[in-house]
């Protein structure tokens, strides 16, 4: 970065490794600001072992799920951030009306600390007041049984453990709708979307164990030193080893450059690092799909001139659609490829040399890849490129989609979905007697569009920050308030939960490192990690009130009091989880032996076809894709309007937000800045500290997000950069991929005006 610059309050230059002695001191701080400190190493020592919890950071894998404690920052903070000693109560609550806490920043509001009691809003005083938990039950029961099923939408965040996300399903299909608007809906629907018509599945098909016999990783979109921290293990140990690691992301993320490992004794001593990719390039926002179909170009091209670069065998034995895919490939010029990616021939070519170079490779994607209006169809060409070298189902290759939310995937498989398969749906009505709905029922996007309509009159949260997480605020917000009932399963306070409906509770719940005891001794819950590996997980922490009652305790409570001819032995389940299991393995392929298999440490692998070459789609085969161009759809954008990708600080969960800094982007004690590239900056005659307002460039759209102060950063042309949740409000709700309803966080089309010359002080 350019040192003559003008001075800009919070933004300085950081010049060190992601990880190293940063991350220790920040897990420190974290510790000491949350955590009486001398809990603090004990709660830490047990996340991911065997008899412990499982981190809710992310859901990246253990080694067999029994390693020695691997030190992860964020993963610290996500724990600390739970295991918190501040109190949300009954006074509280009574001290502050919800008009004051909405002027709260997100910040400021789950930094409150843990709710404690169940609470229900009171319109007279404009608080929440305590409820006991059965008058509470008996009242959402009572409303529900006054709406038709389809008003009311279960809404899921991926935290929920196996069991409860299994009674929640169970609850709505019962109750007769299938609403199941869920977090991956604005998350990897586009892989749970893409990849079944790809290869039959809906899941990454790599394990660890292919990392450690992969040749060449290509990472696509995602920041793992912030959101995968435990994933840098491995691609430090890759690069060590010297296998190349090609990344494409239009920011230089820190961690994806260099990365100092906190358990390398070495590293730490010396203050030294390892450069982590081999190649980096800046890609456009929203122009992978034309890299990626440059490196097919490529390869295709030199298939043509010397042979030997495909794997034909595979092509021709195990796929479908190969012809017109590379008829299509053929068609697209270099010229497009060059202007949409942003990248160049030579550059793309050189990625395809390495890659008919490689005998085995990992391509690696997160949001990057999915928040895009073609995000299915960029997943479905990540799949052809592997398919065209045979790098499916092969050892030390394959795909490898980066999930979000702990469980988000273990909340899929468990039937959390909107459009439930005829099989899933008859074994329900053999195992429990009643008939669940057929119809499907709403995505995230359209429970919403429902709530605005005035169709949907109730929503259930287990878990989650719905209305701030969803695209377009302004609309998002007013229509929580025309509910009848809103239902909040939380741990900790936040803004979807304050933007009450005519009735609204507030129900605290056992986070996972906590002890959850039922009638039958102390209970284990289940998650899937994102290589499908299902595995126990047990909190020991004291609860953070002797109110809190468990994720299915809380559900099952909800159920009874709605389903007065239920068929399900509701308090039987919550007495012992094993029950629960029981009729997970009932009524859904792959978990046999449930119980016994999740008692092994490590626990056990979900079935997947392709990881044997057994493709479970229509034609039995793997299929090509046609991505339709090399461009997302922008309509009708006009001049000077850039691309902003919708972006995580290193400081934040999600919409939790943990504190306020992005250290490894330089950004320091406050979130309201523009990430811009120096040429866009030019041509707009902007310079770096200038007060900006931003605006959606899309027909019809009059959203704006106003003063943010410009920060010259290195990133691609054309694309800019701003913090989520706060910039949510310029992504209209109907700007998503039509394939899978994912909003396109990443590229929304933006025009940015200044505001003013004078520098922010803060
Ligand atoms: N600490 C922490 N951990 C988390 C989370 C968190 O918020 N904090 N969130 C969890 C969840 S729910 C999820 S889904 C995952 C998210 O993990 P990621 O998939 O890493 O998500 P993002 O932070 O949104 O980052 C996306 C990356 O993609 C890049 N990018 C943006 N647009 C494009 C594009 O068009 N093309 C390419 N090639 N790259 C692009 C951005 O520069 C950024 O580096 O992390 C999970 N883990
Ligand atoms: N602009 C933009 N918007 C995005 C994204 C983006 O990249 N850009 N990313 C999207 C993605 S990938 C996702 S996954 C969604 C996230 O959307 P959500 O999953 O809805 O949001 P979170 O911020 O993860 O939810 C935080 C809340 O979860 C509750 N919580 C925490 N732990 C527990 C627990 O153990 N149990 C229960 N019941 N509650 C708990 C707390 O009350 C906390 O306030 O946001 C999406 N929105
Ligand atoms: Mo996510």
């Amino acid at each position: 970065m350019n040192n003559k610059r003008r001075a800009v309050p919070g933004i300085r230059h950081y010049d060190g490794p992601a990880g190293g002695w940063g991350a220790l001191k920040a897990t420190a701080i974290a510790v000491r600001t949350q955590m009486d400190t001398f809990d603090a190493p004990a709660t830490l020592l047990r996340t991911n072992q065997p008899d412990g919890f499982d981190c809710p950071g992310c859901a990246w894998p253990d080694k067999e799920h029994k390693s020695t404690f691997q030190f992860c920052e964020n993963g610290a903070k996500a724990v600390t951030w739970e295991a918190t000693s501040k109190r949300v109560t009954p006074e509280f609550f009574a001290e502050n009306t919800v008009t004051s806490l909405l002027a709260k920043s997100d910040f400021e509001l789950e930094g409150y600390g843990r709710l404690t009691q169940p609470m229900v809003y009171d319109r007279a005083s404009d608080t929440f007041r305590a409820v006991p938990w059965q008058q509470a039950f008996d009242r959402i029961g009572e409303i529900l049984r006054g709406l038709p099923p389809d008003a009311v939408e279960f809404y899921t965040s991926g935290r929920a453990s196996n069991e409860a996300a299994y009674l929640f399903q169970l609850y709505a299909r019962e109750l007769g709708t299938n609403n199941f608007p869920d977090c991956s809906n604005m998350c990897h629907e586009a892989t749970s979307t893409g990849l079944p018509r790809s290869i039959g599945i809906g899941k990454g098909t790599v394990s660890l164990d292919d990392f450690d016999k992969t040749e060449l990783v290509i990472s696509i979109g995602h920041n793992p030193g912030t959101n995968h921290p435990r994933m840098m293990d491995t691609l430090h140990e890759l690069s060590r080893r010297g296998v190349p690691i090609i990344v494409f992301n239009p920011l230089r993320e820190r961690a994806l450059e260099r990365f100092a490992d906190p358990q390398s004794v070495i590293e730490m001593a010396t203050y030294g690092s390892t450069d982590i990719a081999s190649t980096y390039f800046q890609v456009r926002a929203g122009g992978d799909a034309a890299a990626i179909k440059g490196i097919a170009k490529h390869l295709l091209e030199q298939e043509t001139e010397r042979g030997s670069v495909l794997d034909h065998e595979f092509i021709a034995g195990h796929t479908e659609g190969f012809e017109a895919f590379s008829a299509d490939i053929a068609a697209t010029s270099w010229e497009s490829i060059e202007r949409e990616s942003g990248l160049s021939r030579v550059d793309l070519a050189s990625v395809a040399t390495a890659y008919a170079k490689s005998n085995a490779t990992i391509i690696t994607y997160g949001m990057g890849i999915t928040q895009h209006n073609k995000g299915t169809a960029n997943v479905r060409l990540i799949a052809d490129l592997l398919l065209l070298r045979g790098n499916i189902g092969k050892s030390g290759a394959g795909i490898c989609p980066l999930r979000g939310h702990s469980n988000v995937q273990g909340n899929r498989t468990v039937g959390i979905t909107e459009k439930p398969s005829a099989a899933f749906l008859s074994s329900l009505e053999k195992v429990f007697g009643f008939t669940p709905p057929e119809k499907h029922g709403h995505d995230a996007v359209a429970a919403t569009q429902a709530m605005i309509d005035g169709e949907a009159r109730a929503l259930l949260c287990l878990g989650g920050n719905f209305a701030v997480a969803m695209p377009d605020h302004e609309q998002a917000f007013a229509a929580m308030r025309k509910l009848d009932l809103s239902v909040h399963v939380g741990t900790k306070l936040n803004r979807t939960h304050l933007l009450v409906a005519k009735e609204t509770y507030l129900f605290p719940c056992l986070g996972r490192t906590e002890l959850d005891m039922q009638q039958t001794g102390r209970q284990s819950i289940t998650v899937e990690d994102s290589m499908s590996m299902v595995h126990a997980s047990s909190g020991k922490l004291k609860p953070a009130s002797p109110q809190l009652l468990s994720e299915p305790a809380i559900v099952a409570g909800m159920a009874l009091a709605t389903l007065p001819q239920t068929r399900i032995h509701w308090a039987e389940l919550v007495a012992d989880y094993d029950r629960i299991r029981d009729l997970i393995e009932q009524t859904l392929p792959g978990f046999s032996d449930y119980n016994q298999r999740i008692r092994i440490p490590g626990g056990f692998r979900m079935p997947l076809p392709p990881t044997e070459r057994v493709w479970p789609t229509a034609s039995g085969k793997a299929m090509f894709s046609l991505f339709d161009g090399v461009k997302e759809n922008a309509p009708g954008v006009g001049d000077n309007t850039l691309r902003m990708i919708t972006l995580r600080s290193h400081d934040q969960y999600n919409t939790t937000i943990y504190a306020l800094d992005d250290r490894y982007r330089g950004v320091f004690g406050r979130r309201d800045v523009l990430f811009m590239n120096e040429g866009d900056m030019a041509q707009l005659g902007l310079e770096h500290g200038d007060r900006v307002d931003i605006s959606t460039a899309l027909p019809g759209c009059t959203q704006s997000l106003n003063d943010l102060t410009v920060v010259a950063y290195n990133i691609s042309a054309g694309s800019v950069g701003a913090y989520y949740p706060e910039a949510n409000v310029l992504v209209p709700l109907s700007y998503r991929d039509e394939d899978s309803g994912t909003p396109s966080y990443k590229s929304v089309p933006v025009r940015i005006t200044l505001r003013s010359k004078e520098i922010r002080a803060i």
